[in-house]
């Protein structure tokens, strides 16, 4: 496929790409055992109007950048899995409002996610639910029934596969796009402007995975199962921020959805 120019694929992404959560009346998830455990409220009547917003990748290039009050200074901060924030403050900052688990997460390491303090925080949202297993979702309902906890749309991450798909020259397996871009794509539709730190990498790249682990594998940073290399390609082509900031920052700045006039 050609490339569009980045506000044509502003455009495509807004347009085609639904990013919601699954709702009470839903499908399978309609019955009446489930309809307890979603959320009464909208994502987007939970969080409110959000100007600035700031998606933190776990990558190992996080480590040593002192990011973490320019990560702070955002209305609401995005994470992923199981990336903790105490401990690497000055890095990552501490500030939580959103936290975006892959379904994995949730049922190989069941335990620690109904246990763990880390996932209490800020709204929880959960993707992929091809293998979802409900006890889980009850079990944690039940644990931490005031905090919000969504099931994105599971339709979203092929909308935004067929985009990428488009948008490359080669063929791109048909996985689904990682975390990283699903929520960086989930804050575009709910802020007016979105920093995104370390999905491009800085000058401190490497081939430690996570900030938090000791962990090398090239794959976390390039993509194996998921296509990252197309998302980071595509990610680079909206960006409105500057080489400069890549570079020392790993910052790219997109903006949201909502105000613009397309
Ligand atoms: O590693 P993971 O991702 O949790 O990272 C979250 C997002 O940060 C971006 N990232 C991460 C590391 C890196 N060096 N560069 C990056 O750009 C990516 O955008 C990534 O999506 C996932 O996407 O859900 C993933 O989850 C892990 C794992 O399941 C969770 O951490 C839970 O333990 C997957 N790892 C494995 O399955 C071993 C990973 O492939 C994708």
């Amino acid at each position: 496929g050609a490339k569009l120019s980045p506000e044509k694929l502003l455009c495509q992404l807004r347009d085609r790409v639904n990013v919601t959560m699954i709702q009470r009346s839903d499908g399978p998830f309609g019955t009446s055992e489930w309809q307890q455990y979603l959320p009464r409220k909208s994502l987007s009547e939970t969080v409110g109007h959000l100007g600035r917003c700031a998606v933190v990748s776990s990558a190992g290039s996080l480590k040593s950048s002192r990011l973490g009050q320019e990560i702070d200074s955002h209305d609401a901060v995005l994470r992923f899995n199981g990336a903790p924030v105490r401990g690497f403050q000055d890095d990552v900052g501490q500030k939580t409002t959103i936290r975006l688990v892959n379904s994995q997460l949730v049922t190989v390491e069941e335990q620690q996610f109904l246990r763990e303090s880390l996932y209490n925080t800020g709204i929880l949202i959960v993707w992929d639910p091809a293998p979802y297993h409900a006890e889980i979702h009850e079990a944690y309902r039940r644990t931490h029934p005031e905090q919000p906890f969504y099931i994105l749309n599971p339709k979203m991450q092929w909308q935004l596969w067929d985009i990428l798909q488009e948008n490359s020259l080669e063929h791109i397996q048909p996985n689904p796009p990682s975390s990283g871009m699903l929520g960086i794509v989930l804050m575009m539709t709910l802020c007016d402007e979105v920093d995104v730190y370390e999905f491009l990498p800085s000058k401190r790249q490497t081939d430690i995975c996570h900030y938090y682990q000791k962990f090398h594998d090239h794959a976390c940073t390039m993509g194996a199962y998921h296509p990252l290399l197309f998302e980071k390609n595509l990610v680079k082509h909206m960006n409105q921020g500057t080489d400069e900031d890549i570079y020392t920052h790993g910052k790219v700045t997109l903006p949201g959805f909502r105000k613009r006039a397309m």
